[in-house]
């Protein structure tokens, strides 16, 4: 039996270069050694503002952009998280177990009620249990989360022993975070010291997976870097360059200290104008699938129907036996 892998991103702004080398990419990778489930998160979209006709947008988007990125569909089960409505209800069910205190702890709370502070709502609250809902269903073995994720999990994790203590075992199955070989983190373009983040005001701080390519010379190119001239690796003192250094490296499959030789004597200017080649290079492949996926709506509609209804047979047979074990009548 292989090990079961399930993530998801949520359905917020464009999905970046930090989400493909930081996790999508990693998906890839475990395609073929595990049994993997990814999803688009549109419900954990929805604790901040959404406009409708963005949103269903969106969603079509990531799922194209998904498949164009090479998820196989006949690999793995890529769904969208609302057409599970298993998801909502395990949800439920776990919110009654899990002590306010613990939510209260999240720091991604903490900075998003900062970040939407006219906007302070209970699901923003409560994102957490959702995330682990949409882990147990599956009883999921490994999750490929970043740094960012991580209480999360240990959250969901939490809640197991919570469920388990008031209702027995052998209902859900512990998760573990994955570690990937290739944990890189992208920062920022335009201020190394946060993350690259694809719901970023300033569109300035990423390159999106759909950027054209002029687009993405002229970001790269305006990102900040320090005034020095010698192009080495040096993450404290020469952050937004030593960033520059890692998406190169990613890309290209050669080590930092490789490209830093080949670089000897050059200046920031050629690092960037390369990088930016590479970037388009490497993304050409990926925006041409995503414009043929795009063209026909009622096939990435069909591919999402099915996903659902593969991630439905074994999301419905977990939560009967939460149902059954907590005492609510067979339906
Ligand atoms: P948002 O800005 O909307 O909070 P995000 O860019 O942080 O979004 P998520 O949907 O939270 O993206 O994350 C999807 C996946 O991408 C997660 O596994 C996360 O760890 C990974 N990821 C996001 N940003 C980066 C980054 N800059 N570098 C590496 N991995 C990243
Ligand atoms: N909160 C996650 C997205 C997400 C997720 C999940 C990841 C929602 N549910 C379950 C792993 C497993 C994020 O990365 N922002």
């Amino acid at each position: 039996m292989k090990k079961i892998i399930l993530s998801g991103s949520t359905a917020t702004g464009d999905l970046t270069i930090g989400n493909y080398i930081g996790a999508i990419n990693n998906w890839k990778s475990l395609q073929e050694e595990f049994d993997c489930l990814y999803f688009v998160a549109d419900l954990h979209a929805l604790t901040v503002k959404q406009d409708p006709e963005q949103l269903r947008k969106r969603c079509l988007s990531f799922f194209a952009q998904y498949l164009a990125l090479g998820l196989d569909p006949d690999k793995n089960t890529l769904f969208l998280q609302s057409h599970v409505p298993e998801h909502t209800e395990l949800s439920w069910v776990l919110t009654c177990l899990t002590p306010m205190g613990n939510l209260n702890r999240m720091t991604q709370f903490k900075d998003k009620s900062q970040q939407h502070s006219k906007n302070i709502n209970a699901g923003l609250f409560t994102y957490p249990v959702l995330m682990a809902a949409d882990i147990l269903l599956y009883q999921a073995d490994l999750i490929p989360v970043g740094e960012d994720q991580k209480q999360h999990l240990e959250l969901c994790r939490d809640i197991v022993v919570y469920f388990e203590n008031h209702y027995g075992e052998g209902v859900f199955k512990m998760p573990e975070p994955y570690i990937g070989e290739q944990g890189a983190r992208i920062m920022s373009l335009q201020d190394a010291s946060k993350k690259m983040s694809k719901s970023d005001e300033n569109e300035k701080n990423f390159v999106s997976i759909i950027d054209p390519p002029k687009k993405i010379q002229k970001k790269i190119k305006s990102a900040v870097t320090d005034s020095g001239e010698v192009i080495s690796y040096d993450p404290e003192n020469k952050a937004g360059l030593s960033n520059l250094l890692t998406i190169y490296s990613v890309l290209s499959k050669r080590t930092v200290n490789q490209i830093v030789n080949d670089y000897e004597g050059k200046m920031y200017g050629h690092l960037k104008v390369d990088l930016a080649e590479l970037v388009c290079e490497t993304l050409k492949p990926v925006q041409e699938k995503y414009e043929d996926l795009m063209k026909n709506e009622d096939h990435l509609q069909a591919l999402m129907k099915k996903g659902a209804n593969k991630a439905r047979e074994r999301a419905s047979a977990t939560l009967k036996n939460v149902y059954d074990r907590i005492g609510l009548l067979p339906r």
